[in-house]
């Protein structure tokens, strides 16, 4: 019983237990133990349904759904958010993906759609999706985050509020199409060209401008995502990827994009994501989604159900690379653990980490931090608030002006097994 000696405060054990622990630790936990003759379930007696051609979750698990900030589709942005303490693994289903739609997602025809490249290339081009798809074809497994994911976290008082509510506006999917260092290859590039003004086709046409070096470092069209062709509320039939950089850069539905000397100064990258600092200053431009984690299970509204072995588990991603490593805390910060990743750690990707742990009643608070390749650490709550700013309260009432928080989450557990969203 030696591996199941804590290895931190309130009970976090060595994260190798459930290897070398093995059925022991697994009889602990679900009390397995009294064998008796299974009974013949009423779906075992008969045929059953249809398959369908297109499947979808079984009807039990409807609670796993995006929760929407504007259900009648007013003329304002809709988002829609990712059920995180209601999913496991690294990959985000298609359905869950979270989106924002600044208004609302226009049903693009693949048929007549087109995307040009133009500006300071040499040779002008416009591309009809067919042509695209006949391309060779990269995959990014990687994650998008909208720059106000987490921004609740800004607020002076805790927001009692899920892990969807706060952090369901990031999701992990893999995205596949053609690299950018390709088209641009058949463009050919002007050697004044420093920035690329990407432009949807939605009727604001969100346009952002994107350095060129990221354009040639990692950028995809994606027309396909986890395997089949983008969804329509995440840019069908193409969108601009760009791994680990703020969301709102990652246009979708594309038409055009336009090689330029200076950017754009649009409204997105010179307002919105331009959020005024506590000096005065404001960053000019803020692209890269820090090394961040949070604890998914358990979390509110995903509590614990008696006292017993459990295994706490969360999502750490860094725009800046691969994670290397994830510490948990059950005392609020004062103790730590090393969680185990979960293979394949991929850099610009969500990682998912996990570590046993034995709950028996006591009052504990669950907190992570994540390292990244870059030599990056997840900072507290106050360094990151010192650095950007607490920002003011904007509708809807959990959203705040400042952006990126990338600082811990902290989850309160009761005696009860209930889980609060607290600041420790
Ligand atoms: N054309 C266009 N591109 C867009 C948007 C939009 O409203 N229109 N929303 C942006 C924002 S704010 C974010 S955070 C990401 C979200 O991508 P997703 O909806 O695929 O998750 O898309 C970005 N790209
Ligand atoms: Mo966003």
């Amino acid at each position: 019983m030696e591996t199941f000696q804590p290895v931190a405060a309130n009970g976090l054990l060595d994260r190798r237990a459930f290897l070398r622990g093995g059925a022991a630790l697994a009889a602990a936990m679900t009390g397995y133990a009294r064998a008796e003759p299974l009974s013949e379930a009423p779906w075992s007696k008969g045929p059953g349904e249809l398959v369908p051609p297109y499947g979808t979750p079984s009807k039990h698990e409807k609670a796993a759904a995006r929760t929407l900030s504007n259900p009648k589709g007013e003329p304002r942005t809709q988002h829609a958010r990712t059920p995180h303490h209601l999913l496991q693994g690294m990959a985000t289903p298609n359905g869950l993906h979270f989106v924002i739609s600044h208004a609302g997602d226009p049903e693009v025809d693949p048929a007549q759609h087109r995307l040009a490249i133009h500006g300071l290339v040499k040779r002008p081009l416009v591309f009809t999706i067919e042509a695209l798809a006949r391309y060779p074809m990269v995959s990014r497994f990687t994650f998008v985050e909208c720059g106000g994911n987490s921004s609740p976290l800004f607020s002076p008082e805790p927001i009692q509020a899920t892990a969807q509510a706060l952090h369901g506006l990031s999701s992990c999917a893999e995205w596949t199409g053609v690299a950018l260092s390709t088209l641009l290859e058949e463009t050919g590039i002007d050697a004044k060209a420093r920035w690329v003004i990407a432009e949807g086709s939605d009727s604001p046409h969100l346009h952002r401008s994107v350095p060129l070096s990221k354009i040639l470092d990692d950028a995809i069209v994606a027309l396909y995502q986890n395997g089949e062709r983008v969804m329509p509320g995440n840019g069908y039939p193409l969108r601009l990827l760009l791994p680990g950089w703020e969301g709102n850069m990652n246009v979708k539905w594309l038409r055009r994009l336009e090689l330029a000397e200076q950017p754009a100064m649009s409204y997105y990258e010179s307002r919105t994501y331009a959020p005024i600092l506590p000096s005065g200053k404001a960053y000019r431009f803020y692209f890269v989604n820090e090394v961040k984690s949070f604890i998914t299970q358990p979390s509110v509204g995903y509590g614990m159900k008696g006292p017993g072995f459990y295994e706490i588990s969360g999502l750490a991603y860094s725009g800046n690379g691969r994670i290397t490593k994830v510490m948990v805390s059950a005392d609020g910060g004062k103790t730590w653990a090393e969680a185990a990743l979960q293979e394949p750690v991929l850099a610009k990707c969500f990682t998912r980490f996990r570590i046993p742990w034995q709950w028996n009643r006591g009052p504990a608070v669950l907190q992570s931090r994540a390292w990244d390749d870059a030599g990056n650490v997840q900072p507290s709550r106050p360094e990151i608030i010192a650095a950007r700013g607490q920002g003011s309260r904007v509708a809807p009432v959990t959203a705040f002006i400042s952006q990126h928080y990338n600082g811990p989450t902290s989850w309160a557990v009761d005696a009860n097994g209930g889980v609060r969203h607290v600041y420790a």
